[in-house]
């Protein structure tokens, strides 16, 4: 059997033909046929670089239609698809360059990474690579592939503070596409507001697939803009989006009962929803968000229910095929009602990290278990509560922040004898990045010294939004530092008490 996930992709776009696919604001984009011939140009130009089945390709774009193009290219001819935040820097892009050894880089802009061939695809068509996928013949093959083979490696950020690239499958993106799909009740004639970006796995696996595979229409806008959103509701049905999206939109006037009324379904997930943003949204509009909870590792992993109830701070239930256990730090399932580490099975659960078996091995249980580090409390009937992490992440916007990456550039700085990064509480991101700063004695180590020095080496979202100079850095008997104490302190910087 053909287990590319394109091929999915291909009857469900075969039977919506003209239908619009990917609009913009006005309406106006690619039909399901035209998708699926711009698919197979980009293909043909990839092929004619010299891409084969398995070759990696780092993408680092804008979000455009194009770029969606050249992900389905992707799958289509078998590369593996390994996008980057537009955020990061250029020296963040040459370690994933190096790690992942693409055949080609796909940039927005003129680029020089190692000696990688570099191919730049704009916004619009007027780029090389697009200009080329117009010009050419569409490949009329889709790869053979094995369900178990790669189709896309996303990096995620470890404690260690180097990326690990998490290896997924065909596999695992259908059977969640799949899984979703039929989960959250699309019908033929939604249509999905898309504000997220395509580089991590809610926007591009979570939004696009369950949209490629209902062959219905997406509004698909370049960022979130809350009033763009808000002036769109009455011509979309579903809306998914990370947390910092409602908060924004609560914000906003306009966002009233008659502006929701057409719409079917709200998803959040990416990042803990406050229990009073979700009662918030509810008031203002009649909806109640459904949270649903997952990483980049396993894709989706839980989800409240669409039809039954959404209790707000929770995140539902394992989804129809996922398997869940919650287990303490001695491997030994913890009864209902008591917090533990959740770990996860099924066939969402990725691969392994890439060319990391030591780091694979140390996150998986004997039987396929993955651990999440996320710690939760799931109660008799089988719903979880994600009451924490054991994993130390900082999580801005959705974005997540490895603290350990950031104290390694601090470190750096002249002057700093040692530092600490945490998250505080954030009204609008949810949490922000704080650096608390040990300096050698007299070094005169300041804020804007911290962020200067770093602002090169780190991408803006990673970078503190504040920086603290203290004397010393609190710490346990064991010598080890108190970041909770650090959380303590500081956890009203950005909020009032
Ligand atoms: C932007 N900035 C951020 C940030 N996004 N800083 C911290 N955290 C973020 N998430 C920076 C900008 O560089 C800018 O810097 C400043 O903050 C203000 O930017 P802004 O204009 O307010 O930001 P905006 O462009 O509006 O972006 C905010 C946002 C965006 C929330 C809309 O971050 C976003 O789309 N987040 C979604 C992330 C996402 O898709 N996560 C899914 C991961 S998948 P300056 O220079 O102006 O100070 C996953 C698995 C799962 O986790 O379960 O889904
Ligand atoms: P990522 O590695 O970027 O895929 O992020 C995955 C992490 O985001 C998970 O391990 C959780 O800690 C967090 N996360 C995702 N969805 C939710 C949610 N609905 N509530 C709380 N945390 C979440």
């Amino acid at each position: 059997m053909d287990g590319n996930l394109y091929s999915l992709f291909a009857r469900r776009f075969a039977a919506a033909g003209d239908r619009p696919a990917l609009v913009d604001a006005n309406g106006a984009g690619p039909a399901f046929r035209e998708l699926d011939t711009l698919a197979a140009q980009f293909a043909t130009v990839l092929a004619l670089y010299g891409v084969k089945p398995g070759d990696r390709i780092v993408v680092q774009v804008e979000k455009s239609i194009g770029a969606v193009a050249l992900y389905l290219a992707c799958l289509r001819i078998g590369a593996v698809f390994v996008p980057l935040n537009t955020a990061y820097t250029p020296a963040e892009v040459d370690y994933f360059i190096a790690d992942s050894e693409p055949a080609l880089f796909v940039s927005r802009k003129e680029s020089k990474h190692r000696d990688t061939p570099t191919i730049v695809l704009g916004v619009d068509e007027t780029s090389l690579l697009w200009s080329q996928a117009r010009a050419s013949e569409p490949l009329p093959d889709i790869a053979p592939r094995a369900a178990d083979d790669l189709a896309a490696i996303l990096y995620t950020s470890g404690t260690t503070g180097r990326s690990k690239g998490a290896m997924l499958s065909h596999g695992n993106l259908a059977s969640n596409a799949l899984t979703l799909h039929r989960l959250w009740g699309f019908e033929p004639e939604d249509v999905l507001i898309h504000a997220l970006p395509i580089f991590h796995v809610h926007g591009l696996f979570v939004a696009l697939h369950t949209m490629l595979l209902n062959g219905s229409t997406t509004i698909f806008l370049p960022k979130f803009d809350p009033n763009e959103v808000i002036a769109l509701l009455p011509r979309a049905t579903v809306m998914m989006g990370v947390p910092t999206f409602y908060t924004r939109l609560l914000a906003e006037p306009a966002l009233t009962r008659a502006a929701a009324a057409n719409m079917r379904l709200f998803i959040s997930g990416s990042a803990p929803l406050l229990a009073e943003t979700h009662r918030a949204f509810e008031e203002r509009t009649g909806h109640r968000i459904l949270e649903r909870y997952g990483m980049t590792e396993a894709g989706m992993i839980t989800s409240n229910p669409l039809d039954g109830a959404r209790v707000p701070g929770t995140v539902g239930f394992a989804l129809p095929d996922v398997d869940l256990r919650v287990m303490d730090e001695h491997e030994q399932p913890v009864p209902a009602g008591e917090p533990g580490i959740l770990q996860v099975r099924g066939p969402n659960v990725f691969k392994g990290y890439w060319r990391n078996p030591e780091k694979t091995a140390e996150e998986f249980r004997d039987g396929g278990w993955f651990v999440t580090g996320d710690i939760v409390r799931q109660s008799a009937d089988g719903r979880i509560e994600i009451v924490g992490r054991a994993k130390d992440l900082i999580i801005a916007g959705g974005f997540n922040i490895y603290p350990k990456e950031i104290e390694e550039a601090v470190d750096a700085v002249d002057g700093v004898e040692e530092s600490a990064v945490i998250g505080v509480p954030h009204p609008d991101l949810g949490e922000a990045v704080v650096a608390v700063v040990a300096q050698r004695k007299d070094a005169g180590v300041t804020e804007a010294a911290v962020l200067a020095a770093i602002a090169e080496r780190l991408a803006r979202f990673k970078q503190p939004r504040r920086v603290i100079v203290v004397e010393a850095l609190p710490r346990n008997a064991m010598g080890k530092v108190q970041k909770s104490a650090l959380r303590q302190t500081y956890q009203h910087l950005f909020s009032a008490p």
